[in-house]
């Protein structure tokens, strides 16, 4: 069968990212978060002090919201109030110090120099580091939850920060401040009242092209950067844990961002490739990425039953070229349980779909998920956990969107959007937290030929039409060696939840194709901090069952057991 005629589903993307479970609980919106006695400052150039990086003094009272976290009363990181018992921080502050009993928070603090009146410190109870942070990684999921020993009385001096709503996004351009007692200068001094600075949130693809461009580059899942391509204004160290704050319509400060991480302060990145200072933008923890995981541990107010929505879509036909698609429909809802929703999306014909999720909780993979569906109900994908997927490609102008929910549990659902596109892709493009279908077979580690990144992290999913089978051919792999295949590695699963695994590989030879039965191959390339080399190219085929001259259960016993043989 010509591949052009055939349906060749590449998806890409984390799929099926269970996560411990518990019981999720309402986070009300406090009317009262976000609010500052003080009136913002306009935008200023001519500040005449040059603080934070380029910023300026805080005038008192500003931002309620934030404290000092100190080790043995010195201060180490900010972060923020979001309610009475709740502080966010970041986890590099308090990765390493599982003795919480050395920390403490204090709240209205403006002058760290002297004990202020009204000012507020509590000890900390628990800790509670984001599951994907890593001390290998620790520019990731750089969130932690620190709960209080002790609730904080709020007044004028002290209060809570707006989280975020559900599917609330802070575009590029907008102007937002981060404020923290953090160095004035890279290796500067440490000043005593709290500093502000004003910095413009940068696109994906700024923020990712910069990072590029460093000779360590980095990736992640959960940026949110900010600054000016010729430095100048920024965070720096000291800062970290704190919050990037933006103002939405109504004039309320809400958290879009925990400061994190940034290659030096101020330095701006317009020339990095010539330089050994290479500088970076301002790194901060995008909120909306985590909002699921903060959500199920933070208890403010619990919700009452019949505030759970139940899906009215039950099998919505969609056909704009793109749009959104949620569930429950208000963000101030938890699905109930025993739910079904259907969508099916029709973009026009030749087009292919881009879904972008900004939020997805589901609590399970087995009882509770977004499932992806050809027209003829093929699964291609299933969403789940708490994790973000980024985004989908799907090589297809029609797909079937399934919600479901089982009898126990309940969260806060999910929210995407979708466009029509047309199909013009690299055959690396699932190394860009995409998930795609493609109908050509040739894929290849980002930058192939030229060395693949650390940290990479590529994914395609291949579906075949009904009694056909898949073929995996390496042109060439050229993968850091590891003994086990643990460092750099291809995996290869002959199913999308990544439970039957029938390849590892690694190493400097093109091994023998790899062969899956089930119709299904999902196909990962991820690399370490280590070193790196030129990846791997391959080409993906279906072989009609009967030119292989094996049943399918053959077929399936020989690749489970000996695992990439082909003649
Ligand atoms: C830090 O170490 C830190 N320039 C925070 C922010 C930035 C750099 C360092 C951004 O706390």
């Amino acid at each position: 069968m010509p591949m052009s005629k055939n349906k060749l589903f590449l998806l890409l993307g984390m799929i099926c990212l269970e996560q411990g479970k518990s019981a999720t609980l309402s986070l009300s919106k406090a009317s009262t978060c976000g609010q500052s006695q003080v009136k913002a400052q306009p935008w200023n150039y001519l500040n005449g002090f040059s603080r934070i990086v380029g910023g300026s003094q805080v005038v008192k009272g500003s931002y309620p919201w934030q404290v000092s976290l100190k080790r043995r009363q010195k201060h180490i990181c900010g972060g923020t109030i979001i309610s009475p018992q709740w502080v966010i921080t970041a986890a590099h502050c308090v990765a390493n110090r599982n003795i919480a009993s050395s920390l403490n928070v204090t709240a209205g603090k403006h002058d760290l120099s002297h004990k202020e009146p009204g000012e507020q410190t509590l000890t900390i109870e628990s800790i509670i580091i984001h599951p994907q942070f890593s001390t290998k990684k620790p520019m990731d999921y750089d969130i932690a939850l620190l709960k209080m020993a002790g609730t904080f009385h709020f007044g004028p001096s002290v209060g809570p920060m707006c989280l975020p709503e559900p599917g609330e996004q802070f575009k590029a351009g907008l102007i937002c401040t981060t404020a923290g007692w953090g160095r004035l200068t890279e290796n500067g001094i440490l000043p005593q009242v709290l500093q502000e600075v004003n910095l413009p949130i940068l696109t994906q693809e700024e923020c990712v092209a910069a990072l590029l461009t460093l000779n360590k580059p980095i990736s992640g899942q959960t940026f949110l950067c900010t600054g000016f391509l010729d430095g100048g204004r920024d965070a720096c160290q000291g800062d970290s844990g704190g919050s990037l704050m933006c103002r939405n319509k109504r004039g309320t400060w809400t958290l879009a961002g925990v400061t994190s991480w940034g290659s030096g302060c101020g330095r701006g990145w317009r020339n990095n490739v010539q330089k050994d200072d290479q500088g970076s933008p301002g790194i901060f923890t995008d909120l909306s990425k985590v909002l699921p995981w903060i959500r199920k541990h933070i208890h403010i107010g619990k919700r009452r039953k019949s505030s759970r929505a139940a899906c009215r879509e039950k099998d919505r036909v969609v056909r704009e070229s793109e749009g959104e698609l949620h569930f429950p429909e208000s963000p101030y809802l938890y699905y109930d349980s025993k739910q079904l929703c259907v969508w099916t999306l029709l973009v026009p014909e030749d087009m292919h779909v881009l879904l972008s999720f900004s939020h997805l909780d589901a609590e399970s993979c087995d009882h509770n998920y977004l499932s992806m569906h050809s027209l003829e109900d093929r699964l291609l994908g299933k969403f789940c956990g708490e994790s973000l997927v980024s985004s989908v490609l799907v090589a297809s102008n029609s797909l079937r969107l399934k919600f479901i929910s089982d009898a126990t549990d309940y969260a806060v659902g999910f929210n995407l959007t979708y466009k029509a596109l047309k199909p013009n892709y690299l055959p690396d493009s699932g190394c860009s937290s995409l998930a795609v279908l493609f109908e050509e077979g040739l894929i290849q580690s980002l930058h192939y030929p030229e060395d693949y990144n650390d940290m990479a992290n590529c994914n395609w999913v291949f579906q075949a039409p009904k009694h056909y089978l898949i073929k995996l051919s390496f042109q060439n792999l050229e993968i850091e060696e590891s003994g086990d295949c643990t460092s750099d590695y291809v995996t290869v699963h002959r199913d999308v939840e990544r439970k039957k695994e029938i390849a590892r590989l690694c190493g400097f030879a093109a091994p023998a194709p790899v062969l899956s039965s089930s119709g299904v191959m999902l196909i990962s390339f991820q690399s370490d901090e280590n070193v790196t080399f030129r990846g791997f190219q391959a080409t993906v085929s279906f072989i009609p069952e009967t030119d292989l001259n094996i049943s399918r259960s053959e077929a399936e016993s020989m690749f489970l057991e000996t695992w990439n043989v082909l003649p």
